[in-house]
């Protein structure tokens, strides 16, 4: 087996000009093989050949159950992989991740999260400072903060206690924690209420400050940056708002705290660095509910259920660290989606959390994965030779198989999916939990074993349909099946549960961009956007003249938008304002 050095599309452009990359290794080719191999067959096939399939083909860990059996490969094609992640240095990989290497190479960061839930007392030092310590001691603020405000010790401009919290924040600074505090509804803390408030539309600040007592109220300011427009526009709208409904300049400081690593931007923007809790430039923002990004799911969950989020999340990092490739829960994981998404095409992946409380997982794990792996040049910055990230979507189950699941069923597209649920449920009504099992067990066998013609030709015919009609009908109702999904038990939503289920998919995401050869933490691709919006709100104004600077479609749109609010829409616009 070749070995393949760790800066891997580097050394292909030192060592071979002609090289495209990974796909050129022996291990890649041998893959296309098994792909080809595997055309033939069918999945339900390659079950009943292996009657060890269902067992071999699922790992636990850190209380997460995955069964990649449903997926179509075979145990030589598994065999392959796992070659493919030692000719990349998966292994090396992560301990470079883990040891504080900078691997976030066009940022020159470090990426360590895991260092922020580490509970095994490691030192972490980087440039000479001790990581570990300064985790510890921003977590004591944060938990110290988070039990006062549980309290009630926390007391707005009247003297009452402060019982809601508003996170403005965008993207990483919103995602994760508003994810996490959905989930983790059966914890929140009685009395208390956590808005979140992400977009530049005013209406989503607005529709927050509808449903708040500005005298109860703490705006929880989450910006890594502290410079991002729409984080900062929102911050500054809503304290505007503060101090016209009630608060006077003198109480900013008990209803204003900043989530940021920019003490400055913090400074600058009138919030006392004694209200800002920090983390650092190793925290990826996609990565940061762990940091002091998380403040909200502490004051909405208590510091204790924070700690437990942690604590799950630790358990999958020391698996991770430690299981060989062929046991690793989030190894395995990643590199069944690379199967899927280079050898057999799959470019889309359905996320499906059988579990209304992890509605907005989809969405987190959207940036994660989308963010991460949407990439096309590899770290030497030549083109990456490969597809890369899939395109990531989904919604709860059963709701989406009231949608768009027929595509996932008999589409020309196939479309990997992870199944994902808890056994039991905090809240059980009824049989309601039994039924979206049952539903969730359901959809992967369909997927995988599908209906054939003749089957469905028996089914009418007992139902004695006419055989014209039923040679009209069956194809449509034939399915083809063969179509792969992970299924991801766990047994009950705990904040442990969810720990380990996200840093399941932050280890996964981080092994396919490994195996891809792209820097998984950088993510240069929303940056154009940004400048360009800069460039064009001075022209979003009645007075603007006509554009002239931009391609004739852009022009247009803007004088259009111009034209049409000077023809009296923005006074309706008006009604919006929060
Ligand atoms: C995440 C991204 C991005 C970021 C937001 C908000 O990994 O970097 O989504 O989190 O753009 O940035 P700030 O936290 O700096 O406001």
């Amino acid at each position: 087996m070749s070995k393949i050095p760790i800066n891997l599309a580097k050394s292909f452009a030192f060592e071979d000009p002609e090289m495209t990359g990974i796909a050129d290794t022996a291990e890649w080719r041998d893959l296309v093989r098994h792909a080809e191999t595997l055309k033939a067959r069918r999945t339900t096939d390659l079950f009943a050949a292996d009657p060890q399939r269902a067992a071999d083909f699922s790992v636990e860990a850190a209380g997460v159950f995955l069964d990649f059996s449903k997926n179509k490969i075979s145990r030589e094609a598994l065999a392959a992989l796992l070659a493919l992640a030692n000719a990349v240095d998966v292994a090396g990989g992560i301990k470079r991740m883990v040891s504080g290497e900078r691997i976030n190479a066009t940022e020159n960061r470090a990426v360590l999260h895991v260092a922020l839930r580490d509970f095994a007392n490691r030192a972490y030092d980087l440039d000479g400072e001790n990581l570990a310590q300064a985790v510890r001691a921003e977590r004591a603020r944060m938990v110290a903060f988070a039990d006062a405000y549980a309290k009630g010790d926390l007391l707005g401009f009247t003297g009452e206690p402060l019982d809601t919290v508003v996170n403005i924040g965008i993207g990483g600074s919103d995602l994760g924690p508003r994810m996490v505090v959905d989930a983790l509804k059966p914890y929140w803390l009685e009395g208390k209420r956590t808005f979140f408030v992400s977009n530049v539309d005013g209406r989503d600040l607005g529709d927050a400050l509808d449903r708040v007592d500005p005298a109860r109220t703490l705006f929880v300011i989450a910006s890594k940056t502290f410079t991002t427009q729409e984080t900062m526009t929102n911050a500054s709208s809503a304290r505007a708002w503060f101090l016209a409904n009630g608060g006077a300049e003198e109480t900013v400081a008990r209803h204003f705290v900043a989530l940021s690593t920019n003490e400055r931007a913090v400074t600058a923007f009138g919030i006392d660095p004694a209200n800002m809790f920090r983390f650092w430039d190793w925290v990826g923002g996609r990565f940061s509910l762990w940091s002091a990004i998380g403040l909200s799911i502490a004051l909405q969950v208590g510091s204790a259920n924070f700690e437990r989020l942690l604590r799950g999340a630790h358990a999958m990092d020391e698996h991770f660290r430690s299981a060989p490739p062929a046991e690793n829960l989030p190894v395995l994981l990643a590199l069944v989606g690379v199967w899927t998404r280079n050898f057999q095409g799959v470019g889309a992946h359905a996320v499906l959390p059988y579990d209304q409380r992890l509605a907005r997982l989809p969405a987190f794990l959207q940036q994660a994965d989308m963010e991460s792996n949407g990439k096309s040049v590899s770290l030497s910055g030549a083109p990456v030779g490969v597809s890369t990230g899939p395109i990531v979507f989904g919604e709860p189950g059963t709701n989406g198989q009231h949608a768009f699941y027929q595509l996932l069923h008999q589409g020309t597209d196939i479309v990997s999916a992870d199944f994902i649920a808890a056994a039991s449920t905090h809240n059980p009504i009824g049989d309601h939990h039994e039924k979206l099992l049952a539903n969730f067990v359901a959809q992967p066998e369909a997927l995988m074993v599908g209906k054939t013609e003749k089957q469905v030709w028996a089914e009418l015919e007992k139902q004695d349909f006419p055989a014209n009609e039923i040679e009209r009908i069956a194809p449509h109702r034939a399915f083809h099946g063969d179509r792969p999904s992970n299924s991801i038990l766990v047994d009950r939503l705990t904040p442990e549960a969810l720990g380990a289920v996200i840093a399941m998919y932050e280890h996964k995401i981080f092994v396919q961009g490994l195996i891809w050869g792209v820097n998984s933490f950088d993510q240069w691709g929303v940056a154009l956007g940004k400048e360009l919006a800069k460039r064009i709100l001075p022209k979003i104004s009645p007075s603007a003249p006509p554009s002239t600077d931009h391609d004739a479609s852009t022009n247009q749109i803007i004088d259009r938008i111009n034209a049409l609010r000077s023809a009296g829409t923005e006074s309706e616009n008006q009604k919006d304002r929060p």
